[in-house]
């Protein structure tokens, strides 16, 4: 039997931070896994280094499911991002050496293909209106079939989603930057741009938005019910998900669908939303959520409710996860589409994926593994550098949810 003899964490800031972890066998076998939580980059480091790394020395990496089970219930301490994304990146590391140890590219390990390639959106974004129509041009024209529309809202200096200059980050500095934002402002103005978007392109790509957590559900209700006549393919986070009930007043409201998730680590934070359909999507992420096993699981509960998937693919999920969403991605039957956002060349300098991207999809690799590479000596010269993601503050000083 082969055991895992060494477990490394690599933390690394090619244009933005990610955290790694690489797991090596006594075969000589590696693995990676994402372990990169924004903004809270070096508590995930930690946990892995002074709390898992020596319970993995020794074990056997083609046990994964014994190994998740071990992380999760031997911990005592359940759930919470931190330790979540810590599962998450020791269970992909295991199915990328799996798949090594195989010859088979993960997605085979899975159960094998449903579809060909995963369809992915784009982020276009605009100062104004003028703006996101050119940016939504130009992702047509790059064959994206699905586009997210986000524009500056007039009066709210803290909109959500718009890109300055070619990549959007939003962890920016070094302390959070305060965001002054008017829900009442962006009411009055989305609808405007997105009726603007299809005034201009019509109804043959996919249109989604973002509303980021910040409406209440009555508020939420009233949008999706406004945006009707634009047939999105959903309204994302409309309002914040800790209270899953609060989802039923706004499917109450409106035919819109909804999607929601990308904050979520646990399949307890989606099991009412999902088998009450109180969602159309579910948007939890392979790094967030306990890894390739556990967002499986969520995914088939989903598949038993018609609830299809959208899986987080932000800058700040690296590479590595996003080649595992994407082994995942092409066999679920209930996929419905995958965020995209891509990563800078500086990102590639470190993180070499091998998924590609044609005709608005992903296409993974048949690479045995997970199919990524990381250039260790190139991690090495992007220290990790502090970053935080924005606060948000309504006009009167209280916080709102960013
Ligand atoms: C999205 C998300 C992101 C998050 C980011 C936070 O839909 O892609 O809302 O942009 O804000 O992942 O770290
Ligand atoms: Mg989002």
């Amino acid at each position: 039997m082969a055991t895992i003899t060494d477990a490394k964490i690599i933390v690394t800031s090619p244009g933005r931070n990610f955290v790694t972890l690489k797991i090596t066998t006594s075969d000589d076998v590696t693995g990676l896994g994402d372990a990169t939580l924004n903004g809270r980059e070096l508590a995930v480091a930690s946990y892995l280094r002074d709390h898992v790394v020596p319970l993995l020395i020794g074990r056997d990496p083609a046990r994964i499911e014994d190994t998740w089970q071990y992380l999760y219930k031997g911990a005592y301490w359940r759930r919470g991002p931190v330790t979540m994304t810590a599962i998450a990146a020791v269970d992909t590391a295991l199915w990328d050496i799996k798949g090594k140890v195989a010859g088979l590219p993960v997605y085979d390990l899975l159960g094998g293909k449903a579809r060909e390639g995963a369809m992915v959106y784009g982020h276009a974004s605009g100062g104004d209106v003028a703006e996101l129509l050119d940016d939504i041009a130009r992702f047509k024209e790059l064959g994206y079939r699905a586009i997210r529309a986000q524009a500056a809202v007039p009066g709210s200096p803290g909109s959500y989603g718009v890109r300055h200059g070619q990549v959007y980050e939003p962890a920016n500095a070094a302390l959070p930057e305060e965001q002054i934002w008017s829900t009442e402002a962006y009411l009055d103005f989305a609808p405007t741009y997105l009726t603007a978007v299809r005034e201009r392109f019509g109804f043959d790509f996919h249109l989604l938005h973002d509303v980021h957590h910040r409406l209440t559900p009555t508020e939420a209700g009233r949008l999706g019910r406004r945006l009707e006549d634009l047939r999105l393919f959903w309204m994302e986070d409309p309002t914040p998900a800790e209270l899953q009930e609060s989802f039923r007043q706004i499917r109450q409201a409106t035919t819109t669908p909804i999607a929601v998730g990308e904050v979520f680590n646990s399949i307890w934070d989606c099991e009412r939303l999902i088998t009450e359909r109180l969602i159309d999507y579910i948007r939890a992420s392979v790094a967030h959520t306990g890894g390739i096993t556990h967002l499986r699981r969520i995914f088939n509960l989903a598949e038993l409710y018609q609830v299809r998937t959208g899986s987080h693919g932000a800058t700040d999920l690296s590479p590595v996860s996003m080649a595992a969403a994407v082994h995942l991605d092409v066999t679920v039957p209930n996929f419905g589409i995958q965020e995209y956002m891509g990563h800078s060349p500086l990102t590639h300098e470190v993180f070499q994926p091998s998924y590609e991207l044609r005709d608005g999809a992903l296409y993974p690799s048949e690479a045995p593994g997970l199919g990524v590479e990381l250039d260790e000596e190139a991690a090495a010269r992007f220290p990790y550098e502090p970053k935080y993601l924005p606060v948000g503050r309504r006009a009167d000083g209280s916080v709102h949810d960013w």
